[in-house]
C-alpha cells in the first residue's frame, strides 16, 4: 500500500500535462515565479523518484535473494537490532527533507514578499499593481495607480514586477496563470497578496481554480504581456479612449448599436468611465480573443451568447435578450458596435 504513494508525482505529472490547452501548463514556466515553482516540483519529484528507486531496488533485491526455495527448510539467522543500518535509515531521510525544505521555506519568503522597496529602503522597483477582483464568472482587474478598470484581459508591462492583490465580489475563487505563477484564493473580505513578472510577450492562459458555482468551469481569463511602450499606449487609451470608439460617427450602423447598448447593456457594463460595473468594463472589447471567457471571438459567437445567455454560462447575472427585447436589426448594430470597441491599433 505505501508504494502506491510514491507513484503519486507521475499521476500528478499527467493530470498537469493533460492541462495542455494553450499555455495552461505549470511544466512550460515563464518569468521568475513560474521558474521558481518549477524548479520545486521538480526537485521534489526527482528526490521521490530516487526514493522509489532505491526502494524498489532493495525489495526486488530482498524478494529474489531471500525466497523460499523448494526443498530448503532451513530457518534464516535471527537478527535483532543493527547499529549501522538503523543510522543509514534515520540520516538519508533527514537528508533528504532537508533538501526539500530548505529551498521550499527560502522560495517562500521570496514569493511571499511584495514589497517594491529595496532593502535599504531607499528605491522603488518599476512595478505595475492589479487588484483582481473576481466576480460569478468572470475578472475585474483594476489599476489602482492608473485609474482604469478592464474586464477579462489583464494587460501588463513585460519586465515588471506586478503587484497583485486578490479580491472577491461575492464566494471565493481561485487566480491561477500557471505558465506564469501558482495559484492564490480570491476570498471575500480578505486581501491576499502575489507577485511576478513576464519576460517575453505574449497571451497566457488563466483559471478559476475554486469551485465557485454552476459556470465555475468557464472562470477563464488571459493575461496579456505586451512590451513597456505598448502597455503605456494601451493605459492611456483605456483611460481616454478615442472620441470616435467612444462615439460613433452619427447615421452610422455603430451609433445605431451605441444607442441599444445605452439603453440595454450601460447599467451593468462601462464603457470609458460611463456606466455600471456591475458586469465586465467593455471598453477594449473588439479586441478580445474570446467571448464570455471561452467562446471563439466572432459575431455568431457573440449574437448567440447575446440571445442565450444563460445557457451559455448558467448562473451568470447577465440576463439572455430576447428578439422581443432587442429586435435583429438591433442586434446586428450592436455587435458592430462591440466590434468597435478598439483601443490599441
Ligand atoms: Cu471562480
Amino acid at each position: 500500500m505505501k508504494n502506491i504513494w510514491r507513484f503519486l508525482p507521475f499521476g500528478l505529472i499527467l493530470l498537469l500535462t493533460g492541462c495542455g490547452m494553450e499555455n495552461l501548463s505549470a511544466l512550460d514556466p515563464q518569468g521568475p515565479v513560474a521558474d521558481m515553482q518549477y524548479s520545486l516540483i521538480a526537485l521534489s519529484l526527482y528526490i521521490m523518484i530516487f526514493v522509489l528507486v532505491v526502494v524498489f531496488l532493495i525489495y526486488i533485491f530482498v524478494l529474489f535473494k531471500f525466497r523460499e526455495r523448494p526443498g530448503d527448510t532451513h530457518i534464516p539467522k535471527q537478527v535483532h537490532g543493527n547499529r549501522t543500518l538503523e543510522i543509514i535509515w534515520t540520516t538519508i531521510p533527514i537528508i533528504l527533507l532537508l533538501m526539500l525544505a530548505v529551498p521550499n521555506v527560502m522560495d517562500t519568503f521570496t514569493l511571499a514578499n511584495t514589497s517594491v522597496v529595496s532593502e535599504d529602503g531607499e528605491e522603488e522597483m518599476d512595478h505595475v499593481h492589479v487588484e483582481v477582483i473576481a466576480h460569478q464568472f468572470w475578472w475585474e482587474f483594476h489599476y489602482p495607480d492608473l485609474e482604469i478598470t478592464a474586464g477579462q484581459d489583464m494587460y501588463i508591462p513585460t519586465d515588471t514586477r506586478i503587484i497583485i492583490s486578490l479580491e472577491s465580489e461575492d464566494v471565493q475563487h481561485s487566480f491561477w496563470v500557471p505558465a506564469l505563477a501558482g495559484k492564490q484564493d480570491n476570498v471575500p473580505g480578505i486581501t491576499n497578496e502575489m507577485w511576478f513578472e513576464a519576460p517575453n510577450e505574449g497571451v497566457y492562459m488563466g483559471k478559476c481554480t475554486e469551485l465557485c458555482g454552476p459556470s465555475h468551469w468557464l472562470m477563464d481569463f488571459k493575461v496579456v504581456a505586451v512590451d513597456p511602450g505598448t502597455f503605456d499606449q494601451w493605459a492611456e487609451n483605456m483611460a481616454e479612449p478615442e472620441e470616435d470608439v467612444m462615439n460613433p460617427e452619427e447615421g452610422t450602423v455603430a451609433a445605431d448599436g451605441r444607442e441599444v447598448f445605452q439603453d440595454s447593456c450601460i447599467s451593468c457594463h462601462a464603457v470609458g468611465d460611463e456606466g455600471g460595473a456591475i458586469g465586465p468594463n467593455m471598453t477594449n472589447f473588439g479586441e478580445r480573443q474570446v467571448i464570455a471567457g471561452y467562446l471563439e471571438y466572432d459575431e455568431e459567437n457573440l449574437e448567440n451568447w447575446l440571445r442565450d445567455t444563460q445557457e451559455y454560462k448558467p448562473g451568470a447575472e447577465m440576463p439572455s435578450y430576447t428578439h422581443d427585447e432587442i429586435n435583429d436589426e438591433e442586434m446586428a448594430a450592436l455587435i458592430e458596435y462591440l466590434n468597435g470597441l478598439k483601443i490599441l491599433d
